[in-house]
């Protein structure tokens, strides 16, 4: 009988080195134009390129292809309103009381406060769980691996997708969460992991003006 447990590597891409070096820095300068958008329009924008990005994301590797997440897209302007109300409630009590001071001054230069509007006037929330393990059709338990890194991929995958489309983001992490499981109505193996603002910034909106490490300070060649 034929094994068919291994296939030929078909469609991989290949290119010279002299190629590899433009397409490497035009990506390198392509992402260094991303943002941080706390400021959403309400644009509408094409559910197909929601799915397109949401199917780049889900071809990220996980921990024996486990793919342990799911994205939930809200659209829906009540559903909204309830998660902002929730999110809002966990952040006043955050900006408040839970956060100490020195978390509160490394937040001050990106000028974060407990206000959420962009939750309600982005066109898209996409919520991301991870799927701490599985269930299988009788109800028993199936593990799943290195939830958390096979989630951060997916997720920089797909923040990476919707700037290449042309759209902002946000990676926004109301805690504690868990009220996102009710209002979106998902199973307890499911741990909200972040919610990602998807849209067009406002126009002439400001950003922080902070700046990356470079790259001596990021890497070491050995
Ligand atoms: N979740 C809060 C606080 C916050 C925390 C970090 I770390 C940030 O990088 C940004 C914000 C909020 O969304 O305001």
């Amino acid at each position: 009988m034929e094994n068919n447990k291994f296939i030929p590597l078909e469609n991989f891409p290949e290119f010279d080195d002299e190629e590899m070096l433009k397409r490497s820095d035009f990506f390198k300068n392509y992402a260094k134009r991303r943002r941080t958008i706390r400021e959403f329009s309400s644009t509408p924008v094409d559910k197909d390129i929601i799915i397109n990005c949401i199917k780049a994301a889900g071809s990220a590797p996980s921990g024996a292809n486990k793919q342990p997440w799911h994205f939930v897209v809200v659209q829906n302007i009540e559903i909204k309103n309830k998660i902002r109300i929730a999110a809002e409630k966990e952040e006043r009590e955050f900006y408040t009381n839970r956060a100490p001071g020195e978390w509160l001054e490394a937040l001050e230069p990106l000028g974060t406060h407990s206000q959420k509007p962009f939750l309600e006037e982005a066109p898209y929330l996409i919520v991301i769980f991870e799927r701490k393990y599985d269930i299988d059709t009788n109800g028993n338990k199936i593990k799943n691996y290195y939830t958390k890194e096979s989630v951060g991929i997916a997720v920089g995958m797909l923040i990476n997708a919707f700037h290449y489309a042309g759209l902002g983001t946000l990676t926004h992490t109301p805690s504690p969460m868990n009220f996102l499981n009710e209002l979106l109505n998902r199973p307890k193996n499911e741990k909200p992991f972040l919610i990602l603002v998807v849209g067009h910034p406002k126009k002439e909106i400001k950003v922080p003006n902070i700046t990356k490490k470079n790259i001596e300070e990021i890497c070491t060649f050995l």
